[in-house]
Order: C-alpha cells, then sequence, then structure tokens
C-alpha cells in the first residue's frame, strides 16, 4: 500500500486530493495545523476511512515537520498547505512567506535528510508569472491576432508576496531536484474552484451571495422587479426601515476587469497525481486554455438566478482593491496533456453552476 502525506488537508484541495488517493488504496496522512475550533468539514467522507489519518503540525515549524517525514517516511508528500490569498499577503508578508517559502524548504531537508525516496510535490501557482506571458502571432478569420498566454517557458514577473514566496518554493524544489536528486515536482497551477472554495476568493463570494439573496428574494415571495434599490441596500417596497430584514446587502467588490483562467479542483487534484506518477520529475502548467474577466464570471453566475443585469446589486469596493495586480492569467497546459495525458473534464458554465446550486441547496437548509 502506498502512502502519502498530504499539507493543507483541510483546505480545498487537501480535501479533494485525500478523496482520490483513498479510492486509489492509499494510507493518507493528513498534516493539520492546531485550531481552536472544528475546521475538518471538507474531509466529512475521509475521517473514519481505515486507511485515513489527521496529523497536528505546522508547516513554519522545522522541527515538526522533519520528525513527520522522519516518522512517516511517505512514498508521496503533496505540500498543499499555504497562506493562499493573494490579498492577505499584502498585510500578512511574514507570516506568507514563513508558510509559502520556508514550509516547502523544511520539507524538502526533511526528505534530503531522513527520506530521500519520498517523492515531493509542490504546490506552484500562476501567480508566479505575474504581469508576464507569451505572445504568438496566430491566424484568426483572415486576420493575424496576437494569442497570450503562458507556459513553462514564461518567465516569472511576481506582483505580490504571496506570489515571490510562492517563487522562491518553485525554484527551490528545482534546486534540490538537480543538487540532491529529490524527486521533486511543482504544478503550476491556475485559479481552480469548486463548492469547497473558500468563502473569501471571488468564485465563491459571488456564488455564495447569489445565493443567499435569491433565498431571501423566494422568502419574501417578491419578484426582482418591485425591489427597491439605494447606495448599499437593496429593499422590500414600503419596508425601508433597518433590522427588520427587509433589506440586503448589496454585493462588495473590487476590481471586475481581471482576467483568469478557471477550471474545477477536482480535475485539477488528478492533474496533481498524475505529476508525481510521471517516470521523470518535472513542472507542469495545469490550465483549461480559457480566460474571462470578473464580468464574464458575474454574468455567468447571475443567469442561474435569471438576472441579466446584475450591475445595480454590486458595489465597487476600494477595500478589495490590491496594492498590486495580476491583470491576465491564460495557461496553455500542452505540455500535461503530451506527457500525462491530463486535460479539465468540467466546464467553467458547470463549475459555476455546481457553486451557485450547491450555494443555494446549503441556504435552504439554514433557513
Ligand atoms: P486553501 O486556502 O483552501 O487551503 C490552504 C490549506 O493550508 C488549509 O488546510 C490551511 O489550514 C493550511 N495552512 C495554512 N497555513 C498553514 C500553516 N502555517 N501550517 C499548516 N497548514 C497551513 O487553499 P487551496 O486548497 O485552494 O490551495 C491549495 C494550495 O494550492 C495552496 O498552497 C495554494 O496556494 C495553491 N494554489 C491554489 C490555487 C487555487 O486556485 N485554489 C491555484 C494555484 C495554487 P487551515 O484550514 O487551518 O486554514
Ligand atoms: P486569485 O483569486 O487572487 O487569482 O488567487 P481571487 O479569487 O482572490 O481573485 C481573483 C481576481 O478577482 C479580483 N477580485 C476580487 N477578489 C477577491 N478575493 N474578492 C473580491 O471582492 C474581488 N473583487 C475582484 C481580484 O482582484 C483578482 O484579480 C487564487 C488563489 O487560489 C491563489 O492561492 C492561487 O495561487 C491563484 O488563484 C492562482
Amino acid at each position: 500500500m502506498k502512502s502519502a502525506l498530504i499539507t493543507g488537508i483541510t483546505g480545498q484541495d487537501g480535501s479533494y486530493l485525500a478523496e482520490l488517493l483513498l479510492e486509489k488504496g492509499y494510507e493518507i496522512i493528513g498534516l493539520k495545523r492546531r485550531t481552536s475550533t472544528n475546521n475538518l468539514t471538507r474531509l466529512s467522507s475521509c475521517l473514519n476511512h481505515p486507511q485515513f489519518t489527521i496529523v497536528e503540525g505546522e508547516i513554519s515549524d522545522s522541527g515538526c515537520i522533519y520528525d513527520v517525514v522522519n516518522k512517516y517516511k511517505p512514498d508521496e508528500i503533496y505540500n498543499l498547505a499555504a497562506q493562499s490569498h493573494v490579498g492577505t499577503s499584502f498585510d500578512q508578508p511574514d507570516f506568507t512567506f514563513q508558510t509559502n517559502a520556508l514550509g516547502p524548504l523544511y520539507f524538502l531537508e526533511a526528505i534530503r535528510r531522513f527520506s530521500p525516496k519520498s517523492k515531493f510535490y509542490q504546490a506552484s501557482t500562476s501567480e508566479m508569472f505575474g504581469k508576464n506571458y507569451t505572445e504568438l502571432p496566430d491566424a484568426y478569420d483572415g486576420r493575424t491576432i496576437e494569442i497570450k498566454y503562458q507556459d513553462e517557458q514564461t518567465p516569472f514577473q511576481p506582483q505580490s508576496p504571496y506570489a515571490i514566496a510562492k517563487m522562491a518554493a518553485h525554484h527551490l524544489v528545482s534546486v534540490y531536484r538537480e543538487a540532491y536528486n529529490i524527486f521533486g515536482c511543482c504544478g503550476i497551477l491556475f485559479n481552480h474552484e469548486s463548492e469547497r472554495r473558500g468563502e473569501n476568493f471571488v468564485t465563491r463570494k459571488i456564488t455564495k451571495w447569489i445565493a443567499e439573496f435569491s433565498v431571501w428574494v423566494d422568502r419574501h415571495n417578491i419578484s426582482y422587479d418591485d425591489l427597491v434599490f439605494d447606495t448599499d441596500e437593496i429593499y422590500i417596497p414600503g419596508r425601508t426601515s433597518k433590522g427588520q430584514g427587509y433589506q440586503f446587502p448589496k454585493l462588495r467588490l473590487g476590481n471586475l476587469d481581471t482576467l483568469r483562467d478557471w477550471g474545477h479542483a477536482k480535475d485539477y487534484v488528478e492533474a496533481m497525481y498524475l505529476i508525481m506518477q510521471h517516470r521523470h520529475p518535472s513542472d507542469y502548467v495545469i490550465a483549461t486554455g480559457k480566460t474571462r474577466t470578473i464580468r464574464d464570471l458575474l454574468d455567468t453566475a447571475f443567469s442561474h438566478i435569471s438576472i441579466y443585469d446584475w450591475n445595480k446589486y454590486i458595489v465597487i469596493d476600494p477595500r478589495f482593491y490590491r496594492p498590486a495586480e495580476v491583470e491576465y492569467l491564460l495557461g496553455f497546459a500542452r505540455k500535461a496533456k503530451d506527457e500525462l495525458g491530463w486535460e479539465p473534464k468540467i466546464t467553467f458554465e458547470e463549475l459555476i453552476k455546481l457553486m451557485v446550486d450547491h450555494d443555494i441547496n446549503a441556504t435552504q437548509k439554514l433557513e
């Protein structure tokens, strides 16, 4: 039986990866930091599995990481733990560095010292490309156009403490691979979302708001056309008094013009597994090859509740702008397709529908 240590097990990707590897017969050791409240909800289908164990650990504590790797000597280590919010990394750059750059270094050192046969997967990110992309002339509709994309050859130009820490880890993996012959791989994953996505990432923030709004409208049995709008809130007509449940706060967002390449996390954890099974350790871009603005995301998400002009439902709030932004991401995952046979299965439209439906069901259960 193969064993895998997964860090970030309580997060979105950790939970999907644990389910996938359990299905494949692995023994799983999930590393979880100490928290004062229960955060195992995403792992409900794994917790009672006989091959699933949770171990407490903090990835920015070198001694802790050395002990865990030395004790379990897992066949595969997937390092998914991170301070994963780009905006937060501007407010907490030190913590972000400790977790996202030093954490991976401690794992590489632990493997070198105590368990050189353990394979290592590092969760790298498209954020490392930052401002950069590759341009390729292409023919379209009888015209020559420039296709802009990022792949394994595109140089990094990071735009946040998050991306710089991830880039440090990315380069460390390649140095340890070369210097010590460690089987270290990086998946350069573009944005991937799901029904389990953290609630302060833009997709889930939108789908959760839409779900709560739609259930509120149903509860008051009112049509969208009859609602009253002011600067920050939406009201039931004739009921503008505060504190009665007759008003609903508008959805507050930042920059709507950035472009992202969004896939489903279930497809992306499959890629992580395939990367680790390949004969040679290497780095792979994992993406859908399609990019959309936050406005396109709003079009798709709001249309599920039959709202086609969402402008009056949202407020642009400068608090959600970032000091520096990544404007354009579109991944070209040709290497993953050619070498691993990997392709995404779930489309963007299916992804957003799954998320909105899931959030509506969850909100209705709370009513
Ligand atoms: P989440 O934010 O959902 O999960 C992050 C996980 O890391 C949580 O389990 C969290 O624990 C854990 N963690 C955070 N800090 C520490 C620490 N100091 N010690 C131990 N554990 C810690 O992220 P995702 O699942 O979305 O992403 C997984 C990885 O992939 C991350 O490294 C992320 O940066 C990277 N990535 C994600 C992409 C995406 O679009 N989702 C794209 C590219 C890369 P807790 O539950 O206690 O907070
Ligand atoms: P990102 O994801 O920064 O790409 O990082 P996020 O969903 O946070 O932002 C995507 C884009 O939406 C814009 N935006 C907002 N973002 C948030 N969170 N909240 C808002 O209200 C809002 N309004 C507009 C952002 O400015 C940005 O342009 C994710 C994370 O999972 C990283 O860990 C991962 O490495 C990258 O994807 C690839």
